[in-house]
C-alpha cells in the first residue's frame, strides 16, 4: 500500500483500490441550490431533494485550482471577501445540520437566514471540508458503499469526485500538507492506516499510526499550520500525536476510559488542546496547550452531542473553541461563550439530524 499515483487531467489511475481525482463541473445541472430564506424552518424542512450521483465517474480536465495559499483567516463582509488574516486559526463555525432523510444541509448564516442544499442520500457519511481553499467549508459526503466522495466547490460550484478508499474507512478531511485547502483522507481500522491525497501535489501519503479500537483526532497540535496525525486510545485514556512540525510521535494522558475525545484550541494559542468529555458526569476535561493547565466544566447532558468549536455573536469574538453541545431530542445548541461563560441557545435542526458546523459563510 505504498504506492504513489500521479494526477493526470481527467484521466483515472488505479493504485490498489484508489482511483484519483476525475471531475467535471456540472454546475449547470444542480442549480437552484443556494437559497436565502427568511421563512421558517417548517418551510424550509419540507424542501423537495435533488436526486445525486448515480451516473458513473464522469471524465474531462479538473478545473484550476486556487493557487497555493498559507492557512488563513477570511473576513467576508456579507459575500464578499474583504480582508485575509494569516494565522493558523479557524475561523468562526455557523449552525448547520445534514438532514439524512433527504440529504439537505441546513445553515443558519451570519445574517440569521436559512441556507440549505441538497447533496447526498442517507447513507452517505458528511465530510465537509475547505477543498478548495477559498476560506468557505465545501458541501461534501463519502459514500461507502463505493469509496466515492463527492465535493462541491464553494468557489465555482463545479462537482468533484474523488474514488478514495473503500466500506469501512473514516473519512478524515483536513490540511495535512498546510497549503490552505483540506486534503481527502481516511483512517482505516482494519490496518490503522491515514491514506491522505495531498491537495499541494495530487500525491498520497500512508501512514501507519493507531492499534485497533483507536479513534481518529487529527488536529494541529503543534501550531505550525498544518494537521497533524493523531488518535484517541481509549483503552489508556491517551492521545498519540504524530507531530507534523517534526515528525515525532507524542502521547498525552486525560481523562478515563470511556470518555470522549473533544480536542480543540479551548485558549486560543493556535494550537490544539487535548481534552474529553464524560457522559456520565458531563464534564468536560481540557488541558490548555498555553500554559500547561488543566481545565474543567460540566456542560449539556449525557444524551448531547459535543460540538466543540468556535461560534461567535457579538457576546463572544475571540479565537477560543467553546464547549458546546447540540441535543438531538430538541435540535438546540447549547454553546458556552469562552469569552464570558454564559450559555447560547439556539435551535437549528432536529431530530436525526447530524450537526456539522463549519465555516460556510453562505
Ligand atoms: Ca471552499
Ligand atoms: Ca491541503
Ligand atoms: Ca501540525
Ligand atoms: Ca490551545
Amino acid at each position: 500500500m505504498s504506492k504513489k499515483v500521479k494526477r493526470s487531467s481527467g484521466e483515472k489511475k488505479e493504485s490498489n483500490g484508489f482511483i484519483m481525482f476525475a471531475s467535471a463541473n456540472r454546475g449547470l445541472v444542480l442549480l437552484v441550490v443556494m437559497v436565502l430564506a427568511t421563512v421558517g424552518w417548517a418551510t424550509l424542512s419540507s424542501r423537495p431533494v435533488l436526486p445525486i450521483l448515480s451516473t458513473p465517474l464522469p471524465t474531462g480536465t479538473p478545473p484550476t485550482l486556487p493557487a497555493n495559499a498559507p492557512a488563513r483567516d477570511y473576513i467576508y463582509a456579507g459575500s464578499s471577501l474583504i480582508s485575509t488574516v494569516d494565522q493558523f486559526r479557524e475561523p468562526p463555525n455557523d449552525l448547520a445540520v445534514w438532514r439524512p432523510s433527504d440529504g439537505i444541509w441546513y445553515i443558519l448564516n451570519s445574517q440569521q437566514q436559512a441556507v440549505y442544499y441538497p447533496w447526498g442520500i442517507s447513507t452517505d457519511i458528511p465530510a465537509p471540508g475547505d477543498f478548495d481553499g477559498d476560506g468557505k467549508t465545501d458541501f461534501c459526503v463519502f459514500r461507502a458503499s463505493n469509496g466515492t466522495w463527492y465535493i462541491v466547490y464553494s468557489s465555482n460550484g463545479s462537482i468533484q469526485y474523488a474514488s478514495y478508499g473503500m466500506s469501512d474507512d473514516k473519512p478524515v478531511p483536513a490540511d495535512f500538507d498546510g497549503d490552505g485547502r483540506s486534503d481527502v483522507a481516511l483512517w482505516r481500522p482494519s490496518n490503522q492506516t491515514w491514506y491522505i491525497n495531498r491537495s499541494s501535489d495530487g500525491g498520497n501519503t500512508e501512514v501507519q499510526f493507531g492499534a485497533s479500537g483507536d479513534a481518529p483526532t487529527p488536529a494541529d497540535f503543534d501550531g505550525d499550520g498544518k494537521t497533524d496525525v493523531a488518535i484517541w486510545r481509549d483503552s489508556t485514556h491517551s492521545f498519540w500525536v504524530s507531530r507534523s512540525s517534526d515528525g515525532q510521535p507524542s502521547s498525552f494522558s486525560i481523562g478515563a476510559t470511556g470518555d470522549q475525545p473533544v480536542v480543540g484550541d479551548y485558549d486560543g494559542d493556535g494550537k490544539t488542546d487535548f481534552a474529553v468529555r464524560r457522559a456520565s458526569t458531563n464534564y468536560w476535561y481540557i488541558h490548555f496547550s498555553s500554559d500547561g493547565s488543566d481545565y474543567s466544566q460540566a456542560w449539556g447532558n449525557s444524551s448531547d452531542t459535543a460540538v466543540p468549536g468556535r461560534y461567535n455573536d457579538a457576546q463572544d469574538t475571540d479565537a477560543k473553541t467553546d464547549i458546546a453541545v447540540w441535543r438531538p431530542s430538541t435540535g438546540v445548541w447549547y454553546i458556552r461563550r469562552s469569552s464570558t461563560g454564559t450559555e447560547r441557545a439556539v435551535q437549528w435542526g432536529m431530530t436525526g439530524d447530524k450537526p456539522v458546523p463549519a465555516n460556510w459563510k453562505r
